[in-house]
């Protein structure tokens, strides 16, 4: 049986349970209940240990690389990033034996300025060959499309980093879905020249894993740990501008979500505007599309977010923003 022949006889703790018999989701799936504090919800008990990010740290971390200025007057940044296997915890219990960026899925959130030189230092330390292609605009040969670095080989990708936005980066050796789906991609923002106005940042990357290779997924996430933002909401500062940069890196699902409970958002599509293009409170995204989320709270609690199909926030993606009184104010 197959997790989409569960989900079509009902999900929710009871489906968990079941699939897991086919899979290593056993241990996980013994441990699904509904926590005390959101009875309708379900999710997981038990602590991720091994994780290879603590989804709360990950969300707020940017990479700016090493600074130095070059004689033309640019900005160098400069990034180190290596591909190695590492088994990583995606929920307790359930490991995923994955290919990661420095060691940790998704990899680090790169950060420059529209006009910045972006040198990448990539190393293979993997098994299997590799590459880092990113988006935006720059030269065919610094595309990491065609050429793929083998183990135990480097390459220095450079570029000018452009046009502003929230871009990515994701390995391109074939097969891709593989390279993908194992874990290599990582979010890259570049700043416009004047940057946005003053907010708290956090960076999502919505993933899954095909935790028995049947190409479908068993556990979706925000940031890899499924259920991570629910049993440890993000604190939110009520009246504080909100910036979300999020990223749809799903792979084998055509397309995922995102829905803001109780609140709604300005959308900057690609972040290459910073003139919204909607306001909404769900917005579907395909693979590698990508969009920065504004949005305030007015009410302390707390308020849910999750994927908007409801297979996915049963299995792992489902956050809470718990918004507080600013004392501050
Ligand atoms: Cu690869």
């Amino acid at each position: 049986m197959n997790r989409r022949d569960l989900l079509k006889r009902g999900v929710g703790a009871a489906g968990v349970a079941g699939l897991a018999a086919s899979s290593q989701l056993l241990k996980a799936a013994q441990s699904v209940v509904a926590p005390p504090v959101h009875l309708h919800l379900s999710g997981t008990v038990g602590e991720v240990t091994s994780a290879s990010i603590d989804p709360l740290v990950f969300l707020e971390t940017f990479d700016y690389g090493q600074v130095s200025r070059l004689p033309s007057g640019k900005t160098l940044r400069e990034f180190q990033l290596s591909a190695f296997d590492r088994e990583i915890e995606i929920a307790p219990g359930v490991f995923f034996p994955a290919w990661t960026y420095n060691g940790q899925v998704p990899g680090p959130t790169l950060r420059a300025t529209e006009g910045d030189i972006v040198r990448v230092r990539f190393r293979n330390a993997g098994s299997h060959p590799h590459t880092i292609h990113f988006h935006g605009i720059h030269p065919a040969r610094m595309d990491g499309s065609f050429e793929a670095v083998a183990p135990g080989e480097s390459f220095v990708y450079e570029f000018e980093a452009k046009p502003f936005g929230l871009q990515l980066y994701h390995c391109h050796a074939v097969p891709l879905k593989k390279h993908i789906a194992k874990g290599l991609y990582g979010v890259f923002i570049i700043d416009p020249k004047t940057p946005r106005p003053k907010a708290r940042e956090m960076v999502m990357v919505m993933n899954g894993f095909d935790t028995n290779f049947d190409g479908e997924n068993e556990v979706y996430a925000a940031n890899t740990v499924a259920f991570a933002y629910q049993k440890t909401p993000i604190p939110v500062k009520q009246g504080q501008l909100q910036r979300l940069y999020l990223l749809n890196a799903l792979e084998f699902d055509l397309i995922n979500s995102i829905h803001l409970h109780a609140n709604f958002f300005h959308v900057f599509r690609t972040g290459s505007s910073l003139t919204p293009h909607d306001y909404t409170d769900t917005l579907m995204m395909c693979q590698a599309e990508r969009h920065i989320l504004e949005f305030t709270y007015d009410e302390p609690g707390d308020y849910m977010f999750h994927a908007h199909q409801a297979e996915f926030n049963e299995l792992g993606w489902m956050g809470v923003f718990r918004v507080t009184e600013d004392v501050t104010a």
